[in-house]
């Protein structure tokens, strides 16, 4: 039995575990360890190991139930093709997209910088969407994978809420998927911000999606 309810607000939701995928967003070494692209931007990187934990429960629910797994990364390719000027040229140049830093050149495709902390590695058969922007809709394949196996439901977990996740939930919306974004299961450099953002998705009656949280979602997990 792939159906189930999952609690969240503004209202508990039924979803098909089958047509459900879990989507973590950008939980890469240069957005939570020292010396990367977060850091570089002033901001204090250990805010964001919060969300770690419950990530990791609820990716071990979703494997076991062999829900879908995604896990997207932001980073550019190394000639920074890629990588709109506008967007290169913010932030202390030396700390720059591109600059050199202690885990290679910040937010750069194939640094040590830019992949997935090891608590929540992909695994080989998982989805692996690298991303030039905040929303991982934009210039990726991400929509045609989801079209291919039938999926309506994501549960969005990752950092930063109103940055990465914001973005993606609000493309994700304008092209039919319904959100679920577990609160608990993300984080950002500003709490105030993680709390709006959180608020912004479910006003007006889930105007952008639901938000519920690790402990809801493992149950729902479990019900399968
Ligand atoms: N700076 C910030 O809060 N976030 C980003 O730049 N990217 C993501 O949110 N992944």
């Amino acid at each position: 039995m792939t159906q189930t309810t999952i609690e969240a607000e503004p209202t508990p939701l039924a979803i098909d575990l089958a047509r459900t995928a879990l989507i973590i967003i950008d939980m890469q070494r240069d957005f939570l360890e020292p010396g990367g692209f977060g850091a570089a931007l002033g901001n204090d990187v250990s805010r964001l190991k919060a969300a770690v934990g419950p990530i990791r429960s609820v990716l071990t629910a979703a494997r076991k139930a062999a829900m879908l797994v995604i896990h997207t990364r932001e980073g550019h390719r190394p000639d920074l093709s890629d990588a709109p000027p506008l967007k290169v040229e913010r932030g202390d140049p030396k700390l720059r997209i591109g600059a050199p830093g202690p885990m290679g050149r910040i937010l750069v495709r194939g640094e040590p910088g830019h992949d997935i902390i090891p608590e929540l590695y992909p695994l080989r058969d998982e989805v692996i969407i690298d991303k030039p922007g905040k929303g991982a809709f934009y210039n990726t394949d991400l929509e045609p994978l989801l079209r291919s196996r039938r999926i309506e439901t994501l549960l969005v977990c990752g950092v930063t809420t109103e940055v990465c996740v914001n973005t993606t939930v609000r493309e994700a919306n304008d092209r039919g998927f319904r959100c679920i974004v577990l609160a608990d299961c993300c984080a950002s450099y500003f709490p105030e911000f993680h709390a709006a953002g959180l608020a912004m998705i479910k006003a007006q009656g889930a105007i952008f999606g639901w938000v519920s949280g690790s402990a809801s979602a493992l149950t729902a997990l479990d019900s399968d």
